[in-house]
């Protein structure tokens, strides 16, 4: 039963874009009568569209709509649902079986937290905007152009699936004569409802199956058509959720304590070993940074395998704001161990001058920079080793106040551990 074409509303007079006797006209036709029977206006519903066939029908339609990506018109939906909860506006996604085959993890997701959208399943049994492939809900022994053989597996029982989750309104039906009621039951639901419609597609489905009888093959496929779930359970709604606290809200702000003479962006780059605390001591030169009222970003760098090899950080400070937090080529590096030189030495290949302060016990190539031998491995110990680079370069280069750097390790939460009197000792 088709509807004439003055007795639309939610879809345009127009002829609507699908080949002659496409099962894809009527869910559009039943789904406009369907949104009739429930008093909506078109503005209240917005219609997700997936890619394929199907979806070409949002340019017919007077509702909002929006065209999603392969398989993931559910996951948009997902959006807009909570975007717009407690609107008492309606969101209809309209997929095909190769869309719910691309994106079946997106369903899954949806039906199982109860997101307030109604999903209408197109299963014409295969890819029809690109030729007819078949899907995972391809009927057994259903051919399709490019398997003149005929599925050889069951198909996926998609209502088994999504009524499994736990969802509100699960269906099957076929989609031949006036559908509108049970797609209206199904939109009418709060609540997650799915409505899987059995199609045929005349341009590649009845071609490679001629004679094909659309009742018959659902039988003999063991597919049942009934209601699979009808549940009242509360749709997923955000606003019942409590804020979760901030990760920042425990980060007390780094108050200005002292100044710096620092008049532009410096790289810093400290490269050592793992577990010998340099993104500790990036860290703290971080934070001194900011407390001289410094500009700061900093990025670590290290093995997937955290726990061996070098470990290495980039810090910038800068007395403006930093634009690009990159920093290929620093001004100045702290190497504190062999598995750092190691990490380090394409980034000094690099450097065109600037400086390099390392332990003594490191063979440095000759390069554009000016080199600093420091014995911090045997004055304050390999953990403590990267640390102490950086207290000596602020030291010997005045970047920043020694003091600032006192103050960030006794305030640091591993500050006792630290030792700050030894490392200062071990300095002068
Ligand atoms: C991720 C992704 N894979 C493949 C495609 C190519 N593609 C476009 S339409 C389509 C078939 C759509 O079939 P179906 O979802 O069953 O809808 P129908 O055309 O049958 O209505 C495919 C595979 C794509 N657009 N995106
Ligand atoms: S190719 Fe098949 S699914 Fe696509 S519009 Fe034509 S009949 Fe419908």
């Amino acid at each position: 039963m088709g509807s004439r074409m003055g007795d639309r509303i939610f879809l345009k007079d127009e002829k609507l874009p699908f080949c002659k006797g496409c099962t894809h006209t009527n869910i559009a036709e039943s789904t406009d009568r369907a949104l009739q029977r429930l008093g909506l206006s078109p503005l209240d519903v917005i219609l997700v569209s997936d890619i394929g066939c199907h979806g070409i029908i949002d340019r017919s339609m007077h509702t909002h709509t929006v065209h999603g990506l392969h398989g993931r018109s559910v996951a948009l939906a997902t959006g807009v649902s909570t975007a717009i909860e407690n609107s008492g506006q309606k969101v209809i996604v309209f997929i095909g079986d190769g869309g719910v085959s691309i994106g079946m993890q997106h369903l899954i997701h949806a039906a199982h937290k109860n997101y307030d959208m109604t999903v209408v399943v197109h299963n014409n049994f295969l890819y029809g905007m690109t030729g007819g492939q078949p899907s995972e809900l391809t009927l057994q022994g259903f051919r399709t152009p490019t398997l003149p053989g005929g599925a050889e597996d069951p198909p996926e029982d998609i209502c088994e699936i999504v009524a499994s989750t736990g969802a509100n309104h699960v269906c099957r039906i076929v989609g031949i004569g006036d559908i509108s009621l049970p797609l209206a039951d199904a939109i009418a639901k709060p609540g997650f409802s799915l409505v899987e419609v059995m199609e045929i597609c005349p341009s590649y489905g009845m071609k490679a199956n001629p004679g094909m009888k659309l009742a018959k093959m659902i039988e003999s496929s063991g597919l049942e058509i009934k209601v699979f779930a009808d549940r009242q359970k509360p749709a997923f709604n955000q606003t019942r959720k409590e804020e979760p606290p901030s990760l920042l809200d425990n980060r007390a702000a780094i108050p200005r304590s002292f100044e710096s003479g620092i008049t532009r962006p410096l790289r810093i780059m400290i490269s050592g070993s793992a577990g010998e605390g340099v993104q500790t001591a990036a860290e703290l030169l971080a934070r001194s940074a900011i407390s001289v009222g410094l500009h700061v970003t900093k990025k670590g760098s290290y093995p997937v395998t955290v726990g061996i090899g070098f470990s290495a950080s980039e810090i910038i400070i800068s007395p403006r704001p930093i634009m690009y937090t990159g920093s290929p080529t620093p001004d100045i590096a702290v190497v504190s161990s062999a598995d750092g030189l190691g990490f380090a030495l394409p980034t000094l290949g690099r450097m065109k001058d600037g400086l390099v302060v390392a332990d003594s016990s490191l063979h440095v190539p000759h390069g554009a920079y000016r080199t600093v031998k420091k014995d911090l491995r045997k004055l304050v110990g390999a953990r403590d080793a990267a640390l102490f680079g950086v207290m000596n370069l602020l030291k010997e280069e005045s970047l920043l106040p020694l003091e600032a750097m006192v103050e960030q390790i006794k305030s640091n939460r591993n500050g006792q551990k630290l030792k700050v009197d030894k490392l200062l000792a071990a300095l002068s």
